[in-house]
């Protein structure tokens, strides 16, 4: 076990009661920190920035990859199912379900790593296929099914799709680029689909946050005014810079989801959709050494992501496990989670003022309501469900202006409006769980981790993720390393 995980690791051990606090999704399930192949790290909603009448969704899997382990770096699992759920009639149930399975093929089973170019006579690695992809041995290609109304409609036949591997490094893969924007596949009507190893877009600084909320900002967390108004620096070391991801990138035109078939503007109550991700593995595994395992029988969920906040910080570590494997629809068992949850005790105990209990406020997330549904009367609200609402009606923010902070200041196209890679999700919900949606003068203080964006950035148009970072050049950031603002020569506090 490497440094870092064995000090992720620790800080999950020992700090059971805020270890499912933040870290998004990475590794934050007892069961899913055992499965990570089936661990879901983040999930993302939001209508194009380029086509504002197509939605992106963006399920990612496998946490902290760290780009430089070879030799067999990063496959998706063919074991698991992949899904993307929409529900569009606001019933907490999938209307329309996008499946995907991947394939792995060993073509050079001579050689010792799953990757090579530039040497024995084998070219660099320039094609996910053909010409130039020689040295790609371990390649994977995957298939794409809908689901609506009963009816399996395979999106991909016809076409074979690469998965996108990782970044090995410029000598096997001289232009990852080409490689990164080959996996962009057209399956007609406007559906495109990319897969493979990218960078991590989710950003967070973990070390502080799981030493007891140890922010290295302000006092008990709370950014300087100058601070939380700038979203292009960080000011604290992102603990997941330099790490890997496994992507699955799906964008629809939003007739596509819509109950009806129909664009709709904002008001009208049937532009909500709800979104989740979920992973799935067959019943039975049976073992047969020395051949490989089978499996058996109909799949069974392994774990779901909806909103990273009610997953993250509202849940109890007793009843992750049933969470991840039930069904939104049945989320009112946790209730009591998020009606009085215990991470605004925890805040209140440093010091941050927090909203009283209970607080159905936090009802926003989990049922179709105002402000993120305004179309929604009473009789609308669905179930207590935990899945990632989209007002697919409500217009992308052009690039230039997307605030980090999101929809809570008035970014509406921004978590909890759906989410994109840009959402400050550590922030946003932090000030959400203290009640900046119940009072925002009373409590609306500024909690913040010091970390405001991705360090590698954010793609501007489809598949909108970063390329993978490479396995021989990439570096992370840490406490006392340089990639931060606001200390001379750029170095992360340490304090
Ligand atoms: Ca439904
Ligand atoms: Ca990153
Ligand atoms: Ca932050």
């Amino acid at each position: 076990m490497k440094p870092f995980k064995s000090r992720v690791f620790l800080a999950l051990a020992v700090l059971t009661f805020v270890s499912h606090v933040f870290a998004s999704s990475h590794r934050e399930a007892p069961i899913t920190a055992l499965d990570r192949s089936a661990d879901i790290t983040d999930w993302y909603a939001f209508v194009s920035y380029d086509h504002p009448d197509r939605v992106t969704i963006i399920l990612n899997v496998d946490p902290f990859l760290e780009p430089a382990n070879g030799p067999n770096y990063f496959p998706f699992d063919p074991n698991v199912l992949y899904e993307m759920k929409i529900d569009n009639n606001r019933d907490g149930m999938e209307d329309i379900v996008f499946q995907f399975r991947f394939q792995t093929e060993i073509r050079q089973p001579g050689l010792f790593t799953g990757f090579a170019g530039g040497i024995n006579g084998i070219p660099p690695i320039t094609s996910l296929s053909g010409e130039g992809s020689a040295g790609l041995s371990l390649r994977q290609t995957y298939t794409v099914y809908m689901v609506k109304n009963g009816q399996s409609t395979c999106l991909s036949c016809g076409q074979t799709l690469y998965a996108v591997p990782s970044n090995v490094g410029p000598l096997t893969m001289p232009n990852y680029q080409t490689l990164f924007k080959q996996g962009i596949y057209s399956l007609g009507n406007s559906v495109r689909t990319w897969a493979g190893t990218a960078d991590d877009p989710f950003f967070i600084d973990l070390g502080a946050t799981f030493d007891s909320l140890n922010f290295r900002m302000g006092v008990g967390g709370v950014l300087p005014p100058a601070e939380d108004a700038d979203d292009t620096h960080n000011y604290a070391p992102d603990a997941v810079a330099g790490f890997n991801v496994n992507s699955i990138v799906l964008e629809v035109p939003i007739t596509m989801l819509t109950v009806d078939g129909q664009l709709h503007n904002s008001n009208d109550k049937n532009a909500v959709i709800g979104t989740w991700g979920t992973t799935s593995r067959n019943h039975i595994t049976v073992r047969r050494s020395p051949h490989r395992d089978r499996e058996y029988g109909p799949f069974q969920q392994v774990q779901r992501e909806g909103n990273p906040l009610i997953n993250e910080l509202i849940i109890g570590t007793g009843s992750k496990d049933r969470f991840s494997m039930d069904q939104p629809k049945n989320d009112a068992q946790f209730s009591s989670f998020f009606l009085n949850p215990v991470l605004a005790t925890l805040f209140s105990s440093i010091g941050i003022p927090v909203a009283p209990p209970p607080r159905t406020d936090l009802l926003i997330l989990a049922q179709y309501e105002p402000p993120i549904c305004p179309g929604c009367g009473p009789g609308d609200t669905g179930p207590i469900a935990d899945m990632l609402r989209l007002n697919t009606g409500i217009p992308p923010t052009p690039l230039g202006s997307q605030k980090r902070l999101g929809f809570i200041i008035g970014d509406s196209a921004g978590f909890p409006n759906g989410r994109r890679p840009i959402d400050d999700v550590v922030d946003i919900a932090s000030r959400t769980v203290a009640g900046i949606l119940v009072n925002s003068t009373l409590y609306g203080t500024a909690v913040g981790d010091g970390v405001q964006l991705n360090p590698e950035g954010y793609g501007t148009t489809f598949p909108y993720i970063m390329p993978a970072n490479s396995g021989r050049n990439s570096v992370h950031i840490g406490p006392g390393q340089a990639g931060c603002a606001g200390d001379p020569g750029g170095i992360c506090p340490t304090n």
